[in-house]
């Protein structure tokens, strides 16, 4: 009777306890408010709530605006506002233009009860986003909804991760948790967060969607019997949703830049080739680098520091015996004077001490995060015992601004070009809750004195009023019921704890996706304070919609092998195209591990075309420096010539970007979204419009399957026609060649030569080449400005050169004065290439007639 009554009651207890998503009523819409761009409507929780995995949001709202014929904004958020909402400030949301719902391309509509909703393409009917079929889930640390989705869809996005350019839709799944995130695990969560979508169905067009959402999440995708669907499930946020009509690929990426922003316009010089390597010894050491490079022969444009180049690891201070001030500011010097750059890392972690004056000064203007006791909340960085500024508190751009302009003072300190956020998911070598951050982790030893600590205002939680956004109070911010799978485990892990508040009442819990987003941007600030009008260059690990904005990326720790070097393909195809983010790259060679002279060399030939050209290693990695191998030395100086002469063609595409977000680095299915065979590609991309590279990518392969799309192209290298017939052909290629095929129907502008740094290459002269499409005509851009002002005003042209089948018209606007002149244009096609050579300005419109005349020659584009 006893063990009876006992079963019983578990039972019970089981039964009352044991809801499962399946349980979970749904919501009912009512109160529906429609006008000609707009509707509202609340929802109400349809039945018992399930509270699976926190409490049931009783009431909701829905919010659907047309805010611009291709854009439709969806935001379902809790009736009382208390839910966490991205703060305007960190994601400034564009102005609804309020178009009428006739005029849009895509169109929503409601279904009340239970309630769902479907977004459709306007002029075909074609279904988009269908969230009918399973409820939606609103809960205190739980927001779960499904869209169905066509059989074998294309799905790309959803950064950032390792994986395959277009999703694998079969029990698929995308965290986001920014992490440091050493060797890019494969299926994981990795330093960003871009909650984005691009939906590829070939000549039915295309869509993108967008979740702006910072919260961790699980994204699913799967095929079962009933179909394919994706999934969001996140612990926290609200559904904001924005959907993009396009219909074309690329005018996808323009509606989301329309939203995020388009990327920040980087200097002229960023364009040039970087070196860099944790675990340089010395300024001597690193000034033999440079010298050798130059032995070599090798441009190299820029040099970084890491974090060898501190004193104990601290921001802000230099190794007096390795890397003394006088023998710092000489190399920085010797740099400027031959052209080149210095670009140096910052963390975010302060190393608690008294008498750091970083440290001292960020205490008295209480810019850290700050504990439950109103102590400095602390972790462990590179420095030892630290503690976090808070991007959100009001003192902090002003205190990092001071430390920036104090250290990096042209006249006293280091007069850098750019800076370098690392570490900034916030990475913490605390592993988890119960560190001790005074115990020694990876730092070096340090003296410790006497600490002066914040003031003793207690900053807790308060509870807030409603309507503020500021996040639900009473929610366990550690291990929430529903679990995100962190690859680092806990939310907390290994980066800071996610119960800290920030100075606007918002919780690191919801907050943490964006930190190193934050920091990028007040580097930026930074930067910008010091010179007022010189384009800031950034460098930041951590990522988050719309971060392109204000700083380059690159995709962290990555290891010396081909599997890495392909998936750099991929990052940047979903960065620049998909994510906003232009200036990206990987380490070129890898990062970690043992690079081989082989990988090295194809590594160099194929990143130089890509945006962000870097070589990175690890200190424990051997060096791996171009000029260490001949073989990999000339492969890298061919490269760099190369792209140094098509530098202004780069120049434009990234400038364009920046302008309205069209992409500079586009897969094969956004020139030609008519080609579904196309749409796994991720191993060829264009760069700018006219240029499609095919690098080798099998392990140490000799030679490469080109797929080229029904079409005129041209060799790069030859000059030689090529017609595409839609499907690929084998091509042998030398260790130092990669094959670069022109777009009939473009213009390329190059250099005539190339040179050792790119302050020479400015003043070279142009040529273009016409490849003719098949109707015989072509065109293509030329943008020139100062390579380095923020606002150039008016002192920026925009050339445009067109080829009717005889004449080069150029025309445009001229407001960048300069003695540049156009030297050669190259007609290809026909037997050989048609050469004219003259002199003619960029300051003005010309028209080049090209008779017979002219030489025909056989012509080698580059060589
Ligand atoms: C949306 O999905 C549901 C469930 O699969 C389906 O019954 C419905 O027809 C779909 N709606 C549209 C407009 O296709
Ligand atoms: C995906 O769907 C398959 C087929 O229904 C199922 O077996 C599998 O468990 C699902 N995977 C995930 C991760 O949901
Ligand atoms: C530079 O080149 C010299 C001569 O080959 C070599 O001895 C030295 O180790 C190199 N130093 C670096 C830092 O590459
Ligand atoms: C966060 O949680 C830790 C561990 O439980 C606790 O020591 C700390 O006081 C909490 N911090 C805040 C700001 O509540
Ligand atoms: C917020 O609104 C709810 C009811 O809508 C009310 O119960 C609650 O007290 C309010 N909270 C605050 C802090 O005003
Ligand atoms: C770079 O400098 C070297 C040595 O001064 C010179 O030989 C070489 O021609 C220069 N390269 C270019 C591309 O200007
Ligand atoms: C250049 O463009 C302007 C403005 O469209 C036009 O007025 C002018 O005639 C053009 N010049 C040439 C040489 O085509
Ligand atoms: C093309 O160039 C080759 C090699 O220079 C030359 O022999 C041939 O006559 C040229 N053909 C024409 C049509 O100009
Ligand atoms: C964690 C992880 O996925 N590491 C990968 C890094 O790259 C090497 C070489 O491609 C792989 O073997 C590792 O699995």
């Amino acid at each position: 009777m006893v063990r009876t009554s006992f079963l019983w009651a578990l039972v019970a207890a089981s039964g009352a306890l044991a809801s499962t998503v399946d349980d979970c009523p749904g919501y009912k819409a009512s109160n529906v408010v429609k006008s000609d761009s707009s509707l509202t409507a609340d929802l109400t929780l349809a039945g018992t709530a399930c509270n699976v995995y926190g409490t049931d949001i009783a009431d909701l709202k829905l919010k659907v605006e047309y805010e611009t014929d291709s854009r439709l904004h969806v935001n379902i958020y809790d009736a009382d506002e208390n839910v966490y909402q991205v703060q305007e400030s960190v994601l400034p949301r564009p102005k609804s233009q309020g178009v009428p719902a006739s005029s849009s391309k895509i169109l929503f509509s409601l279904v009340e009860d239970p309630f769902s909703f479907v977004v459709t393409r306007a002029a075909s009917g074609e279904v988009l986003f269908n969230t009918t079929g399973q409820q939606l889930i609103f809960e205190s640390q739980y927001v779960r909804l499904r869209t169905s989705l066509p059989p074998n869809p294309n799905l790309y996005g959803l950064g950032e991760h390792s994986d395959d350019f277009r999703f694998n839709t079969n029990a698929y799944q995308r965290v986001f948790w920014n992490s440091e995130s050493p060797f890019i695990p494969r299926n994981a969560n990795l330093y960003g967060s871009h909650p984005n979508y691009v939906d590829y169905r070939g000549a039915a067009g295309t869509h993108g969607v967008f979740l702006l959402n910072s919260d961790g999440m699980n994204v699913n995708i799967n095929t079962t019997d009933s179909g394919t669907f994706l999934e969001y499930n996140t612990i926290g946020g609200v559904l904001d949703f924005y959907f993009f009509a396009g219909p074309d690929p690329a005018d996808v990426s323009r509606q989301y830049a329309e939203v995020v922003g388009a990327p920040a316009m980087v200097p002229y010089w960023s364009f040039g080739f970087h070196q860099c390597k944790y675990g340089w010894p010395s300024v001597d050491y690193v000034s033999e680098v440079v010298a050798n490079y130059s032995t070599a022969n090798i441009p190299l444009e820029v040099v970084w520091g890491d974090i060898d180049y501190m004193d104990h690891r601290q921001d802000f201070t230099l190794d007096p015996t390795n890397y003394p001030l006088d023998k710092m500011r000489a190399l920085v010097g010797q740099l400027h004077q031959a052209g080149q750059r210095y670009v140096m890392m910052l963390d975010p972690g302060i190393h608690r001490k008294g008498g750091y004056e970083p440290f001292e000064s960020g205490s008295q203007s209480e810019v850290f995060l700050k504990a439950a006791d109103g102590s400095w909340y602390r972790g462990q960085q590179w420095a030892g015992e630290v503690v976090w500024p808070d991007w959100l508190h009001p003192n902090t751009q002003k205190w990092w601004t001071e430390e920036i302009q104090k250290f990096f003072d042209p006249e006293t300190g280091l007069d850098v070009d750019g800076l370098w956020n690392d570490m900034n998911e916030g990475s913490n070598f605390c592993g988890d809750i119960t560190c001790d951050p005074t115990e020694k982790k990876r730092s070096i030893s340090d003296p410790r004195s006497r600490i002066r600590g914040p003031s003793k205002t207690v900053f807790a939680r308060q509870s807030t009023p409603n309507g503020t956004h500021l996040g639900l109070p009473d929610r366990n911010l550690f291990t929430p019921a529903y679990r995100i799978n962190n690859h680092r485990g806990d939310l907390s892990d290994s980066t800071i704890y996610t119960n800290n508040t920030n100075h606007d009442g918002t919780a690191q819990y919801d907050t943490h996706n964006f930190y190193g987003s934050t920091m990028a941007r007040t580097t930026r600030s930074a930067l910008l304070a010091r010179r007022p009008n010189t384009r800031p260059f950034v460098l930041t690990r951590s990522t988050f919609a719309g971060t392109g904005a204000h700083a380059a990326h690159w995709f962290g720790d990555n290891y010396s092998a081909w599997d890495d070097y392909r998936i750099s393909i991929k990052q940047m195809l979903a960065f620049v195209a998909i994510h906003q983010m232009s200036m990206v790259g990987s380490d070129v060679c890898g990062f970690n591990g043992d690079a081989q002279e082989t990988m090295c060399a194809r590594w160099a030939v194929m990143a130089a075309w890509q945006p962000f050209y870097r070589n990175h290693a690890d200190i424990s990695a051997p060096s791996q420096e171009f000029y260490r191998w001949e073989s990999v030395a000339n492969a890298a100086r061919k490269a760099i010539q190369t792209r140094y002469r098509l530098l202004d063609y780069i120049y434009t595409a990234i400038e364009r970007q920046s302008r309205d977000g069209s992409p500079a680095v586009s897969p094969v299915w956004f020139v030609y979204p008519g080609e579904e065979e196309a749409a796994g590609i991720q191993t060829q991309w264009f760069l700018g419009d006219a240029l499609l590279v095919a690098p080798v990518v099998e392990d140490d392969g000799t030679g490469v399957d080109v797929y080229l799309p029904e079409a005129v192209f041209y060799d790069f290298w030859t000059g030689r026609k090529v017609v595409g017939e839609g499907k690929t052909f084998r091509v042998e290629v030398a260790l130092e060649d990669i094959p670069v095929y022109i777009k009939g129907g473009s213009v390329v502008p190059m250099r005539v030569e190339a040179a050792n740094t790119t302050a020479e290459l400015r003043t070279k002269a142009f040529e273009v080449v016409i490849a003719p499409g098949s109707d015989g005509k072509a065109q293509g851009q030329l943008y020139l400005d100062d390579g380095e002002s923020l606002d150039v005003g008016a002192s920026k042209s925009d050339l445009s050169f067109t080829w009717d089948g005889s004449r080069l018209a150029m025309n445009g606007t001229f407001g960048y004065k300069s003695d540049l002149v156009l030297q050669k244009v190259t007609i290809l096609g026909g037997q050989n290439a048609t050469v004219k050579e003259g002199s003619w300005s960029l300051d003005g419109p010309f028209v080049v007639s090209v008779g017979q005349a002219c030489r025909k020659r056989s012509v080698r584009v580059v060589s």
